[in-house]
């Protein structure tokens, strides 16, 4: 198995939303032990320490926004390093809230189009994350990213480097989406897999169909997810829970579906929240998430004639 370079970016980002503790996830995933987690796999890590904001300032129309000027800092600094990183190796984000993803896709998407590679985003999370500044009703603009990288109204931002079509984009697993949110889906044709469609296909056929668009236009894969994707019984360390999410298996499933597909350049670990945590679980199972993703296996089979192999 080919080795991949790691490269860990800590993101203490907990300005997006409301409920302070996010910005305890980088020491929470180095705790859990992700570096060694991945050097078991074989793969060579560097750890590039936490990315230091310097808020820029600046007001939005909406009132409701808050922290546009620290989140306009992350988003900064965090495309930059994000785009050197991805020249040396994979970079991994860890958050930090969600609102980390409008540095990290925006350098991700600087790379690709110096590369003259199509991006796409596989987005695994409970919420649509499809608000502009403008039609965010909490203010908390963890709730916008998608919108961000598909190239929406963000009056406030630096432009978005090269946005991604809509039909590069992929929503996976979510169950909670307002109203404007909604209304301004209908408008692309981003391929929405709630969990209905999870509940009646499963999570193989879905993923494999968006996999097969990456594979045929030889694309960059960035992958962003939201500890809320998960179920909240099997991850508890998150402000925004919603029930019906993914199981254990349906989420380490997914991660061994992207191994295979030999595709993902670039990962988010966004959302936990360590204070809500119980002994650690969730930030383990992000952890163990990531292995599966990077090749662990449940049970490697040495060859193809293995009685049991698909
Ligand atoms: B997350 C919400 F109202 N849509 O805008 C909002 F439901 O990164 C939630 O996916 C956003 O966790 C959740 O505040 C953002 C809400
Ligand atoms: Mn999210
Ligand atoms: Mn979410
Ligand atoms: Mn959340």
């Amino acid at each position: 198995m080919p080795q991949t370079h790691c490269l860990l970016i800590g993101a203490p980002v907990d300005s997006g939303q409301h409920r302070p503790g996010c910005l305890m996830g980088p020491a929470a995933y180095r705790t859990a032990g992700l570096a060694a987690a991945l050097q078991a796999l074989g793969h060579r890590v560097t750890d590039l320490g936490d990315v230091v904001c310097n808020p820029v300032e600046a007001t939005s129309a909406n009132p409701a926004v808050h922290h546009l000027p620290e989140t306009l800092g992350w988003t900064r600094a965090l495309a930059e390093v994000g785009e050197a990183a991805c020249v040396q190796g994979m970079p991994i984000f860890l958050g930090g809230d969600h609102s980390l993803a409008l540095g990290s896709v925006a350098g991700m998407a600087a790379a690709a189009k110096a590369a003259g590679r199509p991006l796409f985003v596989l987005w695994l999370d409970a919420h649509s994350d499809f608000h502009t500044p403008g039609t965010t009703v909490s203010g908390n603009l963890h709730g916008t990213p998608v919108a961000y990288l598909a190239g929406r109204d963000f009056p406030e931002f630096p432009p978005f480097p090269a946005p991604i079509p809509p039909e590069n984009i992929c929503l996976f697993g979510i169950r909670s989406v307002d109203a404007a949110e909604h209304a301004a889906l209908l408008q692309h044709e981003i391929a929405i897999n709630d969990m209905r469609v999870l509940d009646e296909r499963g999570v193989i056929a879905p993923l494999r169909e968006f996999l097969e668009l990456v594979e045929a236009a030889d694309g960059l894969l960035h992958v962003s997810l939201d500890v809320d994707f998960l179920d909240p019984s099997v991850a508890p360390a998150v402000g925004t829970t919603v029930p019906g999410g993914a199981t254990f298996r349906e989420a380490h499933l997914v991660m061994e579906l992207l191994h295979e597909s030999r595709r993902v350049t670039s990962l988010d670990l966004v959302e936990l929240n360590p204070f809500l945590d119980e002994r650690g679980r969730t930030a383990h199972l992000m952890v163990d998430l990531v292995a599966s993703l990077m090749g662990k296996k449940v049970f490697d089979r040495p060859t193809r004639s293995f009685r049991g192999q698909m």
